[in-house]
């Protein structure tokens, strides 16, 4: 990490330096009230505090302002209810033939046009990534439903009807994955009424014309245990809630739903949401080509896990028998059978039997399960089928928006991943999501805080480095090897040590005692760790951590999936899985776990981003309670603190927000130089620029001589036409141009 000089200002900046000369200068700039929503760009702010940041915020916010350009990221307060004309078409299309639409007021679509102005000038990398990040209820998965509004309106397809068939556009097809996945994916929180429980990144791909000619969504650890177990307060997936609410007479007969009935799985269903839309999920299948007899296959299976959920199980009378079925739920057990076309004695089997291989001659034993694991049982039921059913719906949607990749030429991906969440209780779902959004913090510290540092001292421009908050130790501690959280929860499934939670609490401590983020809670009697986020501490419970990371499926349940006559399970779980997941094959050692899966497909992920060029949209969310139009500062102050957005900010402000390449500095602005014409390939042959590169010295242009001159040329007409500092690739507000190490003007 940067060290950080003594006596600069930026320094004492960031550290809200009180001597009384600053406090003076703060009181002045916050003096001026009337003037502090016009701040539209935070790098303008003087002196940047996380107080003056503060009070700009607050200022627009209050006259309906949300946007606020800060350097490289666009901060986007939630107002927590709809503002009108704030997205319509019309101002889509404002933003797109906008000559400069950074010139307009910030906007999620003055991201989204620059996004897609570069795409369109081939700069390098081509392929652009819009990173939507902030914590749980901050408005990423809206902001990124508005972006995909936006390209699907700015760059919509142009087809031709098919004589009479109804070919519904690829616009249509990408939208409408939208609350199919939300339906499915999305759940009413302590934080929010519609909460993402899967991540999410789609690439718009675009053809050579810059049309969206497909999309390809890629989908991350959906939170499958909520099928079966619901905190306090909290809802089930909203689609049981629309099934429920939303289906006809006609389907509640056929699916066994009669209105008003009481079902486990389905707390807080008196609630009413927006969300509890059935229609608007229905039509969205329908137009992802999912037809009216394979929803009702689906809605039927959802139904039966509903069945499923109210099956209670008690201890028998002899301890060598099965457990017993309380009374009152042998119906239900009936119906789910029936539902999930399973005959309800192999039902009953896979979930009260479990069979074990033993003895050199591989004897098959059966042996009664206790009453726990018959209810553990039953929710691994559930959760397999509801987390497979998922999958299968991301690869139909996938199916329907595919084309050819010799068909499109370059992406646009937006990632919409669940934001960081502490609850009162934390388990391995909320390591798993809050180690996502440390990777993204630390893209965002490693592409900007530290990279643009770092390029600076390497151009040997004068610059004192700025500290920012590095977040390298926690993921040091989540995921590093050889030891790390990750990597000890791993060892423990290998070694099948998962009842012990008061060991594993002092293996930990032991291993990682070293790491500064690790720490615990000592007056909880429960065993835990506590880890410190770049956005807080949380405190994470290891009871059921190591068999929730292990997310074994007993064979018994496949096989009796396997052998259902229903059509959509059949799909879900085909034969040929039997070998997999036979129980004489069954091997420890082989499990992939649920940690080294998700990291892997981060990894993936990141991969991904690190090669496309990265835009970031910051939601913040104004108030913990989801209230309309309220502002409260230590909320948002803490999101900004979390999430460095200040230090970003002093960096550009004191920094070079425009770096261009020579190459694209001179296409673009040769217009303005006097002496263009035969001299022009001279100038700008390709071999000084490509020395410029390999050096990095990209900041505005390469450094040879010729180079040096065709710049400062060219900005001395830019400056005599009156265009503006920042067109120039200089310095807000004080004109100097560094062409390599030179300054040239
Ligand atoms: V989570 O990490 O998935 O739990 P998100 O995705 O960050 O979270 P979401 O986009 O779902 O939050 O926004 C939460 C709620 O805020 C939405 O349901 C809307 O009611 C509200 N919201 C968010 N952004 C806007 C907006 N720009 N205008 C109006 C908004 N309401
Ligand atoms: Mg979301």
């Amino acid at each position: 990490m940067p060290k950080q000089e003594n006596g600069q200002k930026e320094d004492s900046i960031i550290q809200n330096d009180l001597s009384e000369s600053f406090e003076e200068e703060v009181r002045a700039f916050l003096s001026d009230e009337e003037k502090l929503h016009l701040f539209d760009d935070l790098t303008k702010v003087n002196p940047v505090t996380t107080t003056t940041v503060l009070k700009c915020l607050q200022a627009r916010y209050t006259v309906n302002l949300f946007y606020t350009n800060a350097g490289c990221s666009l901060v986007a307060l939630n107002p927590f209810q709809p503002i009108s004309c704030l997205y319509s078409p019309e101002l889509m299309r404002e933003y797109h033939v906008a000559l400069r639409p950074q010139d307009l007021k910030p906007h999620i679509f003055a991201v989204a046009e620059q996004t897609y102005r570069n795409v369109q000038s081939q700069l390098d990398p081509v392929n652009q990534s819009i990173i939507v990040s902030g914590e749980s209820g901050a408005g990423k998965t809206w902001t990124s439903r508005c972006l995909m509004k936006f390209y699907a309106s700015v760059a919509a397809s142009v087809i031709s009807p098919k004589g009479n068939e109804t070919v519904e556009r690829i616009e249509k097809r990408v939208l409408d994955s939208n609350p199919v996945m939300e339906a499915f994916g999305n759940a009413c929180t302590l934080r929010n009424n519609n909460s993402s429980r899967f991540g999410k990144y789609i690439q718009l791909q675009l053809d050579r014309f810059h049309h969206l000619s497909s999309a390809s969504i890629q989908t991350f650890l959906l939170e499958k245990t909520r099928v079966a177990y619901q905190a306090p307060n909290e809802r089930n997936f909203h689609i049981f809630y629309q099934i429920t609410k939303g289906a006809t007479a006609e389907e509640r007969l056929e699916w066994n739903l009669p209105e008003g009935a009481d079902y486990r799985w389905l707390p807080n269903s008196e609630r009413n949401l927006d969300e509890d839309c059935f229609e608007v999920t229905r039509d969205a299948m329908f137009h992802l080509g999912i037809d009216c007899s394979t929803q009702n296959n689906i809605f039927k299976v959802l139904s039966g896990l509903l069945h499923l959920g109210n099956v209670q199980f008690s201890n028998p009378v002899d301890e060598s028998q099965p457990c017993e079925l309380e009374d009152k739920t042998k119906d239900f057990v009936k119906t789910a059978g029936d539902l999930l076309k399973i005959p309800v004695e192999e039902l009953l089997e896979s979930l009260r039997i479990r069979t074990i291989t033993a003895g050199k001659q591989q004897q098959v034993f059966k042996k009664p399960c206790s009453r726990a694991e018959c209810e553990t049982r039953r929710d691994c039921l559930a959760k397999v089928i509801y987390a497979r059913l998922f999958e299968w719906l991301v690869l139909v949607i996938n199916e329907s928006i595919y084309a050819d990749p010799s068909v499109w030429t370059s992406f646009i991906g937006l990632l919409d991943v669940y934001g960081f969440e502490a609850f009162p209780e934390n388990n391995l779902e909320q390591l798993c999501i809050n180690y996502a959004n440390e990777k993204l913090q630390q893209h965002f510290v490693a592409h900007y805080l530290k990279a643009q540092q770092e390029e600076y001292a390497a151009e040997g421009l004068q610059w004192s480095f700025i500290n920012y908050q590095d977040n390298q130790n926690c993921l040091d501690l989540i995921e590093g090897s050889p030891l790390s959280i990750f990597s000890l929860l791993n060892e423990e499934c290998r070694l099948n040590r998962s009842s012990n939670t008061d060991l594993f609490q002092t293996r930990i401590e032991k291993a990682l005692s070293n790491n500064q983020c690790l720490s615990r809670n000592k007056f909880s009697k429960k065993p835990n760790f506590i880890i410190s986020h770049y956005a807080g501490k949380v405190c994470y419970q290891l009871a059921a951590m190591v068999e929730k990371n292990k997310d074994p499926i007993p064979p018994e349940l496949v096989h009796v999936l396997q052998n259902s006559k229903d059509p959509l399970l059949q799909k879900l779980f085909p034969m040929t899985e039997r070998n997999q997941n036979s129980i004489k094959t069954q091997n420890r050692a082989a499990v992939v776990t649920v940690v080294s899966k998700f990291k892997g497909s981060l990894e993936h992920l990141m991969q991904i981003l690190n090669s496309t060029t990265p835009h970031y949209i910051r939601c913040i969310k104004p108030n913990a309670d989801c209230k309309a139009m309220t502002f409260k500062r230590e909320e948002v102050l803490s999101q900004l603190q979390a999430c460095g957005i200040v230090e970003a900010i002093t960096i550009s402000a004191a920094g070079f927000p425009i770096r261009i390449p020579f190459q694209s500095f001179t296409e673009r602005y040769e217009i303005l130089r006097k002496s263009r014409g035969p001299n022009k390939n001279r100038v700008c042959d390709k071999s000084s620029y490509h020395t410029a590169e390999k050096k990095g010295e990209t900041l505005v242009a390469g450094d040879d001589k010729a180079s040096r001159s065709v710049v400062s040329e060219i900005l001395q007409n830019v400056v005599t036409e009156q265009t503006t500092a920042e067109q120039t690739g200089n310095r807000a507000g004080n004109a100097s141009v560094y062409c390599g190490k030179t300054k040239v003007f």
